[in-house]
């Protein structure tokens, strides 16, 4: 059983403002774009959330809602400071941890065994330790996955933790609106209201193939979601820096046309799994090949992503060595990413 912590900071821009000018502490304040300029907000403190102001909605219609409003210029690079604060406190418990935003992210601690191996109490350190170094408050959820811990996290926000065991997985989820689900957004929403899907309750009376024929692997996702079940890899970015499967037969294939049906379908399987990272670009492909002896070999290219260039390089190099395999392996490097911002910064104005 994993162990899944998401952190999450409390309104963080708004938070480093307060702390930075305490006199807004107490009065509804946000941080965005200037309202004349056609700016948005990037986020509200608590106070002025109360009033309906909140993230990405029109700092002019904010002042409707909310005329003593007060909006402070953001200042990116304050809070990326405070950003790397927090993620060197993350590294102090984890080495597998997943940004998510400057303010976010997943930690894998199944593998850490201070706190007596306690999610709870290393999520309550993690916090404690946020508050002492940055003066900020964080929210945290801890779960057997991603899907959960993000969840869990929201449950007690602000300055709050939620601890969901195994055992309370699926009472938790009953209830839970659909919408809450990772990747379920407006339209799905839409979609799944029309169908009558309001709750994951709901949802769980359709079975995984009508789900999938209906909004295909995402579908799928959903079939597992809806109960709570979420196989996700918290990501680091080393790991994000390529993609790949391999597989080791039971028997050794020395037949060309098994390896080829093999290798087809695995190039296939990759390239549909590549579809959950629209965002990558790639690099280039590769193919493994393990012989009998345990000889081992590797080629790769820059070829645009189809499974006959998977075929291609595979074809060649066997050719040169044309003996029983015991693995093969199709994957593709991506290549290197700008440094991780989180994309709402696009709606600073
Ligand atoms: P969030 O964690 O979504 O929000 P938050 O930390 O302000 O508030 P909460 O207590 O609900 O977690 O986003 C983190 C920061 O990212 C937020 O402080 C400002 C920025 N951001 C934007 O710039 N635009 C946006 O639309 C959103 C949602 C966030
Ligand atoms: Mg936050």
């Amino acid at each position: 059983m994993r162990k899944i912590i998401h952190i999450d900071m409390d309104a963080f821009f708004a938070a480093v403002e307060m702390r930075d000018q305490p006199h807004l502490k107490t009065i509804p304040m946000a941080v965005g774009g200037s309202p004349d300029k056609r700016g948005v907000l990037c986020t509200a403190n608590y106070e002025a959330r109360k009033f309906g102001v909140k993230a990405a909605m029109a700092s002019a219609y904010a002042l409707k809602l909310c005329p003593q409003l007060v909006i402070i210029r953001p200042r990116i690079r304050k809070y990326a400071e405070v950003s790397e604060q927090i993620f060197q406190i993350f590294s102090e418990f984890t080495d597998l941890i997943e940004p998510v935003s400057l303010d976010e992210a997943y930690l894998d601690v199944s593998s850490s065994t201070n706190y007596h191996g306690s999610g709870t109490l290393m999520a309550q350190a993690i916090c404690q330790k946020i508050f002492k170094e940055t003066g900020l408050t964080a929210s945290a959820g801890i779960a057997p996955n991603k899907l959960l811990a993000k969840l869990a996290s929201d449950v007690n926000k602000p300055n709050g933790l939620f601890t969901l065991p195994p055992h309370q997985v699926e009472s938790f989820m009953k209830t839970l609106p659909v919408n809450r689900l990772w990747g379920v957004g407006k339209v799905m929403s839409q979609k799944l209201q029309e169908l009558g899907i309001k709750n994951c309750e709901d949802l769980e009376k359709y079975s995984l193939s009508e789900l999938s024929h209906r909004f295909g692997k995402f579908g799928e996702m959903l079939f597992y979601f809806c109960r709570g079940i979420d196989e996700r890899e918290v990501e680091t970015d080393y790991e994000r820096k390529s993609l790949g499967t391999e597989e080791t037969f039971a028997q050794d294939l020395s037949i060309f046309d098994e390896m080829k049906v093999n290798l087809i379908r695995m190039s296939e399987e990759l390239i549909d799994e590549l579809k959950n990272y629209p965002d990558k670009s790639i690099k280039n492909i590769h193919v493994k090949i393990k012989y009998s002896d345990f000889k081992q070999t590797t080629i790769e290219r820059q070829l645009v992503l189809k499974p006959e260039h998977f075929l291609e390089l595979f074809s060649e190099r066997w050719a040169q060595d044309p003996r029983p395999i015991r693995l093969l392996g199709v994957g593709v490097k991506f290549e290197d990413e700008l440094p991780k911002n989180p994309g709402q910064l696009s709606l600073l104005t």
